[in-house]
């Protein structure tokens, strides 16, 4: 009987190179992007022009570019099975972006959350980049007709967006892009901060927030410092104990363990030895992390060497879907 060669579906998910990565973004992002490696057909990107929505520092934007690639390569995605590279690299990005967004409107971009949250961040420079920013995500997306998105919860709103302009655009057009969706953990897709358990773990929150090249002592110094409450139970309980219940959802996406083998193993035990025991468990997440980037960050050569050939990847897969939307939209064939 003959083999059917069944096509894997494709990936498609990218971190801006705009901080250090967080334990959010491993959580919320990267653990399950070498989960999925093996099954899927994965392009994960340094998406360096998300990055340039925000002021950011030359010397510093190209150093953490290439450092996120040693740091996605130590989390464990392996650049063989992966095309991993730099957005800028792959032209196609920004120009899908331009024709998506002659076909998003003005009042969808403005009820994003997260440009409404950006622009007070930075209320002195709300560039037009910083408002089409989800039509860039659009394109990086929808360049690879991409199946699955995983992200955190945090942008869930963008691969929706995502969806209605491809769902927009093959309306008009016939069938031009794959639908996508977002895969977002069940454990871990929004970790809070260890300052503020209210708000979302972020980068540009250096003190609730643990770095994946954190030293030891610095993790257990900012789990020790967390934010709780003042009863004494470990228990999961978002309304009321919202520190406690992030902490309890950090310890079980760090060892695997179940949030009820968590609050068992704790019970009867204080804060004082919950706090240090999850920091434990972070140090030993991060520890083999945190050496094998700085192994490959000796490697200039190699990291280029890896960067480089996503990008030929890329631009391969980029131009036939490219191609096709210039065709449809009725620009003339060169
Ligand atoms: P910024 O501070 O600029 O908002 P950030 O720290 O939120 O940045 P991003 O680069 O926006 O990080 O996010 C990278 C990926 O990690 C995204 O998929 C995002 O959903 C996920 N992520 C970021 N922070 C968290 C978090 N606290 N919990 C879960 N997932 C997160
Ligand atoms: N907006 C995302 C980063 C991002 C992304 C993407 C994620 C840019 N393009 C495409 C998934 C797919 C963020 O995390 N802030």
């Amino acid at each position: 009987m003959e083999e059917k060669v069944m096509k894997k579906k494709r990936i498609f998910s990218g971190i801006q190179p705009s901080g250090e990565l967080t334990l959010g973004s491993y959580m919320g992002a990267i653990k399950n992007w070498v989960d999925l490696q093996d099954a899927y057909e994965c392009l994960y990107c340094i998406v360096d022009m998300h990055a340039i929505t925000v002021r950011q520092d030359p010397a510093t934007l190209r150093r953490r570019s290439v450092s996120q690639l040693a740091q996605y390569i130590a989390c464990g995605l392996d650049p063989k099975k992966n095309i991993m590279f730099i957005q800028s690299h792959v032209p196609q990005h920004a120009e899908l972006s331009w024709v998506l967004g002659c076909y998003t409107q003005f009042g969808e971009l403005s009820r994003m959350t997260q440009f409404k949250a950006k622009s007070q961040q930075h209320a002195d420079n709300i560039t037009a980049g910083l408002f089409t920013y989800p039509v860039l995500m659009a394109a990086d997306i929808l360049l690879y007709q991409t199946d699955l998105v995983p992200v955190g919860e945090d942008q869930r709103q963008h691969v929706e967006l995502c969806r209605d302009i491809a769902q927009r655009f093959n309306g008009l057009y016939s069938d031009t892009f794959t639908l996508p969706e977002a895969f977002i953990p069940k454990m871990g897709a929004r970790v809070m901060s260890l300052g503020n358990p209210e708000s979302k773990m972020s980068k540009s929150d250096p003190d609730g927030c643990v770095f994946l090249m954190d030293s030891p002592e610095d993790i257990m110094r900012k789990f020790k410092r967390a934010v709780t409450d003042c009863e004494t139970a470990v228990k999961f309980d978002k309304v009321n104990k919202a520190g406690i219940s992030n902490l309890l959802t950090i310890y079980c996406a760090a060892t695997g363990k179940t949030m009820q083998q968590a609050e068992e193993e704790f019970a009867g035990q204080g804060y004082g030895v919950f706090k240090p025991a999850v920091g434990e468990a972070v140090v030993e997440l991060l520890r083999p992390i945190r050496k094998e980037s700085q192994r490959i960050m000796q490697d200039k050569a190699y990291l280029e060497g890896v960067y480089k050939e996503g990008a030929d990847h890329a631009r391969y897969l980029a131009t036939k879907t490219l191609s096709k939307v210039y065709r449809k939209v009725g620009f003339v064939a060169k």
